[in-house]
């Protein structure tokens, strides 16, 4: 296993302020100059972005606006020493993406996603990244026979085409999510994203972003996902977090639920090389709704110490033991080997 360092990032959502389909918030409101000092003191190297994380009111902004917003915004995050990881359209906020963004009924709703996407691609090139991340929020459906899947297909290539074409150097992440908020989605998991890839004009240019609860809510592995993601050399991101059970997206601290699915999650990113190519580690990590504000950055800080506490488990894990036990099949004592490994016993 090659040894290399990673490079950590999460983005300003998730310095949450608790607030719950049941409940307001809990913690005030706190502002970005405080998250991206927080950010740097923590140890990390970047911030991810929404679009209007980077510009707020973006829809009500000129062009000339949103270009001297951005390259602001670029200027503090270069004084900071911080990168921009990615930009994403938040296509779930607005009155026009109701009824789904690219995939809407109505073309005007579809025109509108289009074209903040465009502008989204705008601001991740004043911010210095040619990573624009596609959580495709609203594209799916309540009700099955509202849209036709096929049709809907179609739509999503025909928005990427307008991307990719729009900006030569722009890569597409698509962040798979099998459900929540919609009831079902058109683009659940990385072998989704992988495939409509291929009916886009420049499929190399169209990769994804893993999330372990979207694998998890998906009934999936994560660790499985990054190996098949990387087998096609297509895992340009990632959001670390964990799940319990198949229920609403939890985004619990990395290894909170199930230390050894984030083992081998850790194991999978380590036999891959993730990171060589300058990829970084983001955290998609909430706060409890319980957390004090005094302890508000501590699922940041905790994730990350457990990745790194996890990344020394995955080099010191006795291999060559492992290897016998697989020949002799005796996977009864390779699961024993991998519980008293992580018990460090
Ligand atoms: C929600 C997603 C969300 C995205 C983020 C970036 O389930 O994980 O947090 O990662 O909006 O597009
Ligand atoms: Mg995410």
């Amino acid at each position: 296993m090659a040894n290399h360092q990673y490079k950590f990032c999460f983005g300003p959502w998730n310095l949450s302020e608790g607030q719950d389909p049941y409940g307001p918030t809990t913690r005030p409101a706190q502002t970005f100059a405080w998250k991206l000092g927080r950010l740097k003191k923590l140890g990390f190297e970047a911030m991810m972005f929404h679009d209007d994380d980077a510009v707020t009111d973006i829809d009500g902004k000129s062009d000339a606006q949103v270009r001297k917003e951005a390259k602001g915004l670029k200027r503090c995050l270069d004084d900071a020493g911080v990168a921009a990881e990615m930009v994403a359209p938040r296509l779930w906020f607005s009155p026009m993406t109701i009824d789904g963004a690219y995939t809407s009924n109505d073309p005007k709703c579809r025109k509108y996603a289009i074209e903040r996407s465009l502008r989204a691609i705008d601001i991740a090139n004043y911010l210095g990244t040619d990573i624009l991340v596609l959580w495709l929020a609203r594209e799916g459906t309540y009700l099955r026979e509202s849209k036709s899947g096929r049709r809907s297909v179609a739509l999503l290539v025909e928005a990427f085409d307008k991307m990719l074409a729009h900006d030569k150097r722009i890569r597409l992440a698509i962040e798979p999510k099998p459900n929540e908020p919609m009831d079902v989605a058109y683009l659940p998991t990385i072998g989704h994203a992988l495939a409509i890839a291929q009916l886009t004009h420049d499929p190399k240019r169209v990769g994804c972003l893993i999330e372990s609860a979207h694998a998890m809510l998906a009934g999936l592995d994560p660790a499985d996902e990054i190996d098949f993601a990387m087998a096609f050399g297509k895992l340009w991101s990632l959001h670390l977090n964990d799940q319990n059970g198949l229920k609403f997206d939890q985004d619990k601290p990395f290894g909170s639920a199930n230390l050894r699915v984030a083992f081998n999650q850790v194991r999978a990113l380590e036999r891959n090389g993730y990171g060589k190519k300058g990829e970084y580690v983001c955290f998609d990590v909430h706060p409890f709704r319980t957390t004090k504000v005094e302890h508000w950055l501590a699922h940041l800080e905790n994730s990350r110490r457990t990745f790194l506490l996890l990344v020394e488990k995955a080099r010191s894990f006795e291999e060559k033991r492992a290897q016998q036990r697989i020949a002799e099949r005796d996977y009864q004592a390779l699961d024993q080997l991998v519980i008293e490994h992580l018990l460090g016993v």
